[in-house]
């Protein structure tokens, strides 16, 4: 009984906490896996490199910039591409809701990852990216 009251209360705290901080390797293997890594020929290691200049690679990040805010593991902004329902004129690019870029499935990320790298300005979008992966060495964002 005692075990089954633990392995109870472990579920529940698993289903309460869904946010979650990846390692490098949990996350290059999960960028190969989603078809991220090369994705317009942007290598996992530099995917890597913005998720650690961005979020640290944990999924509840969230940053406030005053009239928008940005979300999860790439750090997804509300003006241009999710709603977070306070955000005045948001473009909702990606057609989600801020709040599942806050999660431990980054398959919806990824897949916004990958709608905002396919714009004009490209990775420049981040500005992790452009302050500290472009033109930089990579290789110590491998696993
Ligand atoms: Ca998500």
């Amino acid at each position: 009984m005692k075990l089954l009251l633990s392995l109870t209360f472990l579920s529940c705290l698993a289903c309460w906490i869904e946010a979650k901080q990846y390692s490098p390797c949990e996350l290059i293997k999960i960028f190969q896996q989603k078809g991220l890594d090369q994705y317009q020929g942007v290598g996992a290691a530099t995917w890597i490199c913005i998720a650690k200049h961005e979020s640290d690679y944990k999924t509840d990040a969230i940053n406030d910039n005053g009239p928008s805010r940005d979300y999860g593991i790439f750090q997804i902004n509300s003006r241009w591409w999710c709603d977070d329902g306070k955000t005045a004129n948001t473009a909702n690019g990606c057609n989600k809701p801020c709040s599942s870029f806050l999660n431990d499935d980054i398959t919806d990320d990824i897949e916004c990852a990958k709608r905002v790298v396919r714009d004009p300005q490209g990775l420049n979008a981040w500005v992790a990216y452009t302050k500290h992966c472009k033109g930089k060495d990579m290789s110590k964002y491998k696993c």
